[in-house]
């Protein structure tokens, strides 16, 4: 008996939806970072599980309001699958409920799909008892299939996660003939890596005002040339990302080019330039170039 079906991973900013994703598929399907709001679209990818085919899309986090176009184009992206999936795993962090939490619980709460709550970053929660208490106590109990804690960052608590996503599925053949479908562009695949890298290598604040743009590809048999754009909205950010006599642009397109090597398994020619464009976060054409569409 064959299982499949949708399985959509939504939660606040900055729990770990990203890292569970990648742990449980066994590869990069979306990047990561410590900072907030790293997601910016709703990314797709399978896996099969046995006799079971889970489509999952990791969604942007939910995040305080601002009225940036960007910022309202993001809190769409979950609210547009909540419906459509079969499954939500509803994410927070560490026994920990806030407003934010509160505010993207609503959210699914309607939605007549199955709803797993995963409780991630255990590995943080130094003692035990204090995650059963919180579990015993917490009051939206009867919303959920199920409640997990789980570590995604050491990948503890996974193949729990894995055995309750089989259960929750409808009865149905697969969908997809083969798990290496790929849903995101390839364009967007070394945009994202290079992202990345920008946010990694920047300090704690510029990464939201930051974007990447693939300028150019050539591929050619065992080279690939890519010509990349890190938009910024400021001047004085331009001089943080180039860096002192360019140090921290190189860093960044070091890393993003061995990266890409390694996916690729081709010579890799990355050229990075940064960019000034004012108040990209709140043009509609240039968030829709980036793949940040309405
Ligand atoms: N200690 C610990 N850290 C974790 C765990 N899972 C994720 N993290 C860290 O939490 C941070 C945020 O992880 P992401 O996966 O980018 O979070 P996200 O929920 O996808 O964030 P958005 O895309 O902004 O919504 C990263 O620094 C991860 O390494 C975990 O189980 N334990
Ligand atoms: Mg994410």
């Amino acid at each position: 008996m064959k299982r499949c079906g949708y399985v959509s991973i939504i939660g606040k900013t900055n729990v770990g939806k990203s890292t569970f994703l990648n742990s449980l598929s066994g590869k990069k399907v979306s990047i990561t970072s410590k900072t907030s709001q790293t997601t910016r679209s709703n990314i797709y990818t399978i896996k099969n599980i046995k006799n079971t085919q889970a489509i999952f899309i990791d969604t942007p986090g939910i995040h305080s309001k601002t009225n940036k176009a960007m910022n309202k184009i993001l809190r769409k992206k979950p609210r547009e699958v909540v419906n459509d999936v079969d499954l939500i795993l509803f994410m927070i962090s560490g026994s920990k409920f806030d407003e934010l939490d509160a505010e993207t619980l609503n959210l699914i709460k309607k939605s007549n799909s199955k709803k797993i709550l995963l409780i991630n970053k255990i590995d943080l929660v130094k003692d035990k008892s204090e995650l059963f208490e919180f579990v015993k106590n917490f009051e939206h109990k009867e919303i959920f299939d199920s409640i997990i804690p789980l570590s995604a960052l050491k990948n503890d608590g996974i193949d729990i996660v894995e055995k309750e996503i089989e259960s929750l599925l409808p009865k149905s053949d697969f969908f997809y003939d083969s798990n290496n479908f790929n849903f995101q562009s390839f364009s967007f695949e070394i945009s994202e890596i290079i992202r990345e890298k920008v946010i990694r290598y920047l300090g704690d604040e510029l990464p939201y005002e930051t974007a990447v743009q693939i300028e150019s590809m050539n591929e050619k048999d065992d080279e690939i040339d890519i010509n990349a754009l890190i938009l910024v909205s400021r001047q004085s950010q331009k001089k943080i990302v180039i860096g002192s006599k360019g140090e921290k642009i190189k860093q960044i397109g070091t890393s993003a080019r061995k990266e890409i090597k390694e996916i690729l398994k081709k010579k890799v020619r990355l050229e990075l330039w940064c960019k000034v464009k004012k108040n990209w976060l709140n043009d509609p054409v240039t968030l829709e170039s980036l793949g940040i569409k309405n």
